[in-house]
């Protein structure tokens, strides 16, 4: 079947989703039948997914090997066109979108509108970015001789990404891959399946061919088999992937052995510093938000507050009155954040709640783990036994020797550790290893500068939370959390295209670099 604008609705609206290889939906499952359920109603069924396997994604390299020279060949601006029509069409579909976000995953609809508008906003810069790919004249040695820089697609891309940003994220890397004249074969994440074929479908409706974009709906290991036999055809030139520091380490392993690097985006333990000079309230909404915004399911998540012993327990109190007050549940009701994205999520956090029941929980230690009927939480909206919805919880007094210090967590959990001196707190804020997102809170710019030449993460905020950032500045982080590739803006131009050089020689006699240099 050809792929029309619409996914196909079965019984009861449950939406029909299959790999499209070369424009053409892969009905037969191979890889078996997948159900994705909505995780704030987890009897409701989003979408019934037809999973290929490691022969459907080679298919679909193959589909994108041999596109991509044709598509290299329209010029940058048209290609830029686009782009901008699938932009134009994400915003018409917005609203219907969000709500699929907020269905599929479980993100609060209005962080799910905000997750479509960065979509939205990336087209919008690349649609720009079509009238310009700049390269460079630059002088030659030589008289007469001129010599240029060029930017070169890269040729297939394979990006494979999380669930947890399920359509934003992929666009940071299907918008400029296909800008600049790649072709792409992307593996959605399982639990965000239904939504890797929506966005897939606008891409194709504005007018990305068919062997351009090709969506393989797979496990990870069969995507994993699948990205390795392709890639030893020769099949990919690139590889972008978002998700756990672990897995980036087994793909960079594979790009390794294949002469290539890819670009990752890993985990984040992202550090935030309260200093004795902050605005304590302001530093709360920040923890607030980048702590349990989207149920710390963000890999810009606030992983540890570190916290000036004077304003200490100010900060710890009156973070923990207002989670106290915050309302949790139902993803289409005003609430601070809804359920885990998927029962494996869960399964991973009830281990973090196990490690920490020693620690100094204050907040959630008489009613903690999963909000059911029977661990209920004030003010909860829904139905908490319908879903995977957890108490948020705080550790007290985290120090450099705790596992939650040093490892992602991924859930509605933040730790606080003490400090004294801004030696201390550096060393807190780097010691983890990680290198992702961070914050300062500070009146005093000083401090923040300081801060910002001493992280070793690739992204700071001063006064802000450590996630939200904004979808036209490098996006990236280093040590576990990824190889120094960045994302977004200019930046990631480097990651799907490739320098080429070019000189020009007009003298019409042979002259040689290094040789025939003019003398001074
Ligand atoms: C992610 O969690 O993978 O900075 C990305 C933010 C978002 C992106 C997060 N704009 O929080």
């Amino acid at each position: 079947s050809s792929i029309a604008s619409e996914p196909t609705s079965g019984a009861a609206g449950v939406l029909q989703v299959a790999s499209i290889v070369d424009g053409e939906a892969r009905t037969d499952a191979p890889g078996g039948t997948l159900t994705s359920t909505n995780p704030a109603v987890t009897s409701e069924v989003v979408a019934s997914v037809a999973l290929g396997d490691a022969a459907t994604f080679v298919d679909a390299a193959r589909a994108a090997r041999a596109a991509q020279k044709a598509w290299a060949a329209v010029p940058a601006p048209a290609r830029g066109r686009v782009i901008a029509q699938v932009g134009r069409l994400v915003e018409a579909n917005k609203e219907a979108l969000a709500s699929l976000v907020t269905r599929e995953i479980g993100k609060p609809y209005p962080e799910a509108l905000g997750e479509v508008q960065e979509i939205i906003d990336t087209c919008d810069f690349f649609l720009g970015e079509g009238r310009r790919l700049y390269g460079q004249t630059v002088p030659s040695e030589m008289p007469d001789k001129q010599l240029f820089t060029f930017r070169m697609p890269v040729g297939v891309a394979a990006i494979i990404t999380a669930g947890n940003f399920p359509v934003a994220v992929p666009a940071w890397y299907l918008v400029p891959a296909i800008l600049c004249g790649n072709s792409v074969v992307w593996k959605p994440a399982e639990y965000s399946a239904a939504l890797g074929d929506a966005l897939a479908r606008l891409f194709l409706a504005g007018g990305v061919p068919g062997g351009v974009l090709n969506v393989v709906q797979a496990s990870g290991e069969s995507t994993f088999e699948g990205l390795s036999a392709a890639m030893s055809e020769g099949l990919i030139d690139k590889v972008g992937f978002t998700g756990s520091s672990a897995v980036g380490s087994r793909i960079g392993e594979l790009c390794g052995r294949n002469l290539q690097s890819p670009c990752l985006e890993l985990g984040g333990k992202n550090p935030m510093v309260v200093m004795d000079d902050a605005d304590v309230d302001l530093a709360v909404e920040g923890a607030l938000f980048g702590g349990f915004g989207t149920a710390g399911q963000r890999c810009t998540s606030l992983g540890t507050a570190i916290v000036h012993e004077s304003v200490f327990d100010e900060f710890v109190t009156k973070l923990s009155a207002r989670l106290e007050s915050s309302p949790i549940g139902d993803p289409f009701g005003d609430v601070l954040y809804g359920p885990m994205i998927h029962e494996r999520f869960a399964e991973r956090f009830e281990d973090w709640l196990g490690l920490v029941q020693d620690h100094h929980v204050v907040y959630g230690s008489s009613s903690r783990g999963r909000i059911t009927s029977s661990n209920p939480r004030a003010g909860f909206v829904g139905d908490a036994d319908a879903g995977i919805f957890y108490h948020p919880t705080l550790v007290v007094g985290v120090t450099a020797s705790d596992e939650i210090y040093s490892t992602e967590t991924f859930g509605p959990i933040v730790g606080v550790a003490r400090f004294s001196t801004f030696d201390e707190a550096m060393e807190l804020a780097n010691g983890h290893g990680y290198g992702l997102s961070s914050a300062i809170y500070t009146r005093s710019g000083e401090n923040a500068f300081r801060f910002r030449e001493r992280i070793t993460a690739g992204m700071v905020s001063v006064n802000n939370s450590t996630s939200g950032a904004e979808a036209h500045l490098p996006f990236g982080g280093n040590g576990k959390s990824g190889n120094g590739s960045r994302q977004s803006g200019i930046w990631v131009l480097d990651q799907f295209t490739r320098w080429q050089s070019m000189n020009w020689d007009y003298a019409g006699k042979l002259q040689k670099a290094q040789m025939d240099n003019v003398e001074l």
